[in-house]
């Protein structure tokens, strides 16, 4: 008889490709699709073989299924960010945590300019104004100047960068951090100075609890009524009340965002805000990335299952 692949708990849905690959090496559980009793009696007769929990960024492993798992040694994340992963449990328990980072910093950093150019010219607006047969009766409100704005980045690691880059030929680069890092950009070392300068301010930073609602109401206030707020982050950056009162209020100008503080649930204010560009999560959605993402979510799992070092972990 064949060896029995060992568990790997499947915490969210994966593209065909990387559920595809990890099948011939584990035995994939879908547990995001299992109800509560389902998973008991999972656990119940099969705790001891889990080796293995494979996620997203976006999930992450919860600490009690983390702590359900007694044989468990790997949390592979498919995706970047690990804000949603205790380390220190990990560690403690001597569990390896691995993502998949620079593979995406392109895509997410494309993503971003689409969303700025997107709100501050009214892309979307201009296509519903077309579709929905309103052009013969006006014309659109005009919009805002990209080439010439202030972009004003918080968090100048590589995706914070790789937008630093693509937005420098449109104007001027500004940045928030503790000490100054990049001299071709204008430092900030207070993030409201930073978002008083800058017509468009853009989320970048890592979610911890360090930048947990960062960009709160005197941030936006600081931005004010001609700026705009871009978040390619996580939505625990930003303090959305605030961001809901300040769209309504109109003391902001506007919001793009991808992401949001209760995936997949987005508050009404924003949804329904004339003032916002939504996409749901998808600065990595790109059949290239995504599979570039899923090669090393394999090669990690590959290098644990051989009692290798892991290819990326997450340090
Ligand atoms: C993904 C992400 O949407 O990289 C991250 O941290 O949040 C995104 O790239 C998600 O992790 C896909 O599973």
């Amino acid at each position: 008889m064949a060896d029995q692949l060992p568990h790997a708990l499947q915490l969210c849905p994966f593209s065909d490709y990387l559920e595809g690959g990890l099948s011939k090496r584990v035995e994939l559980v879908p547990w995001y699709s299992m109800d509560e009793a389902a998973q008991k009696a999972f656990l119940s007769s099969n705790a001891q073989d889990c080796r293995i929990v494979v996620t997203g960024g976006h999930i992450g492993c919860p600490p009690d299924l983390m702590r359900s798992l007694p044989a468990l040694g790997l949390v592979a994340i498919n995706g970047v960010g690990f804000d949603k992963v205790d380390l220190d449990l990990a560690s403690s328990r001597s569990v390896g945590v691995s993502n998949t980072p620079d593979v995406l910093t392109e895509d997410v950093a494309d993503l971003a300019v689409g969303l700025i150019i997107a709100l501050r010219r009214g892309i979307v607006a201009g296509d519903a104004h077309v579709r929905e047969g309103k052009w013969p009766g006006g014309d659109m409100a005009l919009g805002r100047k990209v080439s010439g704005a202030r972009f004003g980045i918080i968090g100048l690691g590589r995706i914070g960068r790789a937008i630093a880059a693509r937005v420098a030929p449109f104007g001027e680069v500004g940045y928030n951090s503790r000490t100054a890092r990049a001299p071709d950009y204008r430092h900030f070392s207070a993030i409201t100075e930073l978002a008083e300068w800058a017509d468009v301010l853009i989320v970048a930073c890592a979610a911890n609890t360090e930048t947990a609602n960062l960009v709160d109401a005197e941030v936006l206030q600081a931005l004010g009524s001609e700026g705009v707020l871009v978040n390619i982050s996580r939505g625990s950056v930003v303090d959305e009340q605030a961001l809901c009162d300040a769209l309504e209020a109109g003391n902001i100008n506007g919001a793009a965002l991808d992401v949001f503080a209760n995936e997949p649930h987005v508050p009404e204010a924003m949804r329904s805000s004339s003032r916002t560009v939504l996409t749901p999560h998808v600065a990595s959605a790109t059949v290239e990335t995504r599979q570039a993402m899923a090669d090393l979510v394999i090669a990690n799992v590959d290098a644990f299952l051989a009692g290798e070092d892991l290819t990326t972990p997450v340090t």
